[in-house]
């Protein structure tokens, strides 16, 4: 069967809706770092929404940070790609073409930067994962034990990180008299856009202070809250993206219909017209942000350490469980009783129409997935509205479970028999084998920057966490998950 490419888009099949507008006529406006699943699903997809409706330079070079496979695929299809928005009443296949083309930073980082020093490239997005920045919370600066930013910092050859490329790149368009683009941060941190200017700012600073003043009074850092479930390709994407448009796509992306971007608009030097798509563009995303992290990603950790605890592989297959099910709902009204109101927002709403997004049938969504980077994840899902909660004596019960199913799950043998990946594992894995409930409690607490201290200090939570350890460590989890949802 013949490749997805730009030559054999015309004969893509009527299945599948082709970009509605003229590729060959649009140019490069955004350079984008991480070409991974969600950013095809989200960002390329409201940017080819956007030109679709408005025109506009704003095709993308995508960037892969470390692999190159990804980019060469994107260079033998052209850029384009399929994306299968799998709801309740089917399948539906488009081909996504805002991005131009691909390169990879680790083995390519001067064509990254030549990139981002064109002038026509405004802004800057990223979706690197928690973890992708090197940036250290406790701190909020870079992490110079990080290998990738001890290299970058190094200067010996041009850097391969997202800090490292994006400041390099603002230098040198200072000095050659180009205005800086706009950075625009898609990960799920809190006020990510606070976050990585700070680690911009400080990466500069190491080198040249002028730089780290120049970055912080001219580089526009906006914080965006992205929100769209989007599971990892398997077999199948790719063999339903074959049916669906009769070509070949090893690009093929699988995601829900649900789409949400909340954006605040500090574009001095432009931005494509991503409200086409139905984003929203604010002047505070702060209180979207904590509502999105708490509610869908909070809960979501809660229902990957469960799944993986009680062996069930997907996030649907969780959600299929009426017990489980009570479960989630437990922490879903545990975690918006922290959230301060939101004018517009149905909280009760927005809970239900979470529970049906997880129960999603057709996204196979695997919990192994989710409860990766537990260390980079759970400060803002799980311990931030904790101690809001314990600030306010509000119900700690949830929070307190997720994070000792986490403790648990952290112990040396994984039911998955899958590695423990999180950028700390031999940390985690050290204070999850310490043995009793104290010592494990312990180990976590003397991890730097994870639990904060006003939530260790609470007599509240540590008797939650000691006793739910106790009692994994005395009975198999599904007596205790009965009994917790009989308590709900
Ligand atoms: C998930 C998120 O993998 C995870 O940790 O919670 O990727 C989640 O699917 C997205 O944030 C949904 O917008």
């Amino acid at each position: 069967m013949t490749r997805l490419s730009a030559q054999t888009l015309a004969a893509v099949a009527e299945t599948a809706a082709p970009p509605q507008y003229d590729r060959a006529a649009r140019r490069v406006g955004i350079v984008h770092l991480g070409l991974g699943a969600f950013h095809k699903a989200h960002q390329a997809f409201y940017t080819d929404a956007a030109m679709a409706a408005q025109g506009g330079d704003w095709k993308i070079i995508g960037v892969s940070m470390r692999n190159e496979e990804v980019a060469a695929d994107f260079n033998e299809q052209d850029g384009l790609f399929t994306m299968l928005e799998k709801g309740a009443e089917g399948t539906r296949a488009q081909i996504i073409g805002s991005i131009d083309h691909a390169l990879c930073a680790r083995t390519q980082p001067d064509q990254v930067l030549q990139a981002l020093c064109d002038e026509n490239v405004r802004v800057v997005t990223t979706t690197v994962t928690e973890k992708g920045y090197g940036i250290d919370r406790a701190t909020g600066g870079v992490d110079p034990s990080n290998p990738v930013i001890a290299h970058d910092l190094a200067r010996d050859s041009a850097p391969v990180g997202a800090i490292g490329l994006i400041v390099t790149a603002l230098e040198r368009r200072r000095d050659r008299g180009i205005a800086p683009f706009t950075v625009l941060c898609c990960d799920n941190l809190p006020d990510n856009g606070a976050f990585l200017r700070a680690g911009l700012i400080d990466f500069a600073r190491r080198h040249d202070p002028a730089l780290g003043q120049w970055i912080a009074d001219t580089v526009p850092c906006p914080s965006s809250m992205v929100d769209r479930i989007t599971p990892a390709q398997t077999g199948e994407t790719r063999a339903l993206a074959r049916a669906l448009t009769g070509t070949d796509d090893a690009l093929a992306v699988e995601t829900e219909p649900f789409h949400q971007w909340v954006i605040e608009d500090t574009f001095p030097t432009g931005r494509p017209a991503w409200e086409a798509a139905g984003a929203i563009f604010t002047e505070d995303v702060a209180a979207y942000e904590s509502m999105k992290l708490r509610l869908l990603n909070g809960s979501h950790s809660l229902i990957a350490y469960m799944g993986q605890l009680l062996g069930k592989t997907y996030v649907r297959d969780v959600m299929a469980d009426p017990c489980l099910e009570v479960i989630v709902r437990r922490h879903l009204q545990q975690a918006a009783a922290t959230l301060p109101a939101l004018p517009g927002i149905d909280v009760p709403q927005y809970c239900e129409a979470l529970i049906a997004r997880f129960r999603n049938p057709s996204i196979a969504h695997e919990t192994l997935q989710i409860a990766s980077d537990g260390s980079e994840k759970l400060p803002q899902r799980i311990f931030a509205p904790a101690s809001d909660a314990l600030a306010t004596d509000g119900p700690i019960d949830s929070f307190a479970f997720v994070a000792g199913l986490w403790m648990w799950y952290c112990r040396g043998e994984l039911p998955s028999g899958a590695a423990l990946n999180d950028p700390r594992a031999d940390g985690l894995r050290d204070a999850a084998d310490a043995g009793t409930p104290e010592a494990i409690l312990a180990g976590f607490e003397a991890i730097e920057g994870l639990i904060p201290s006003d939530v260790s200090a609470s007599p509240r939570w540590r008797g939650a966490i000691l006793g739910l350890l106790q009692e994994l460590s005395d009975k198999p989890l599904a007596r205790i998950i009965e009994a917790t949802c009989e308590q709900a």
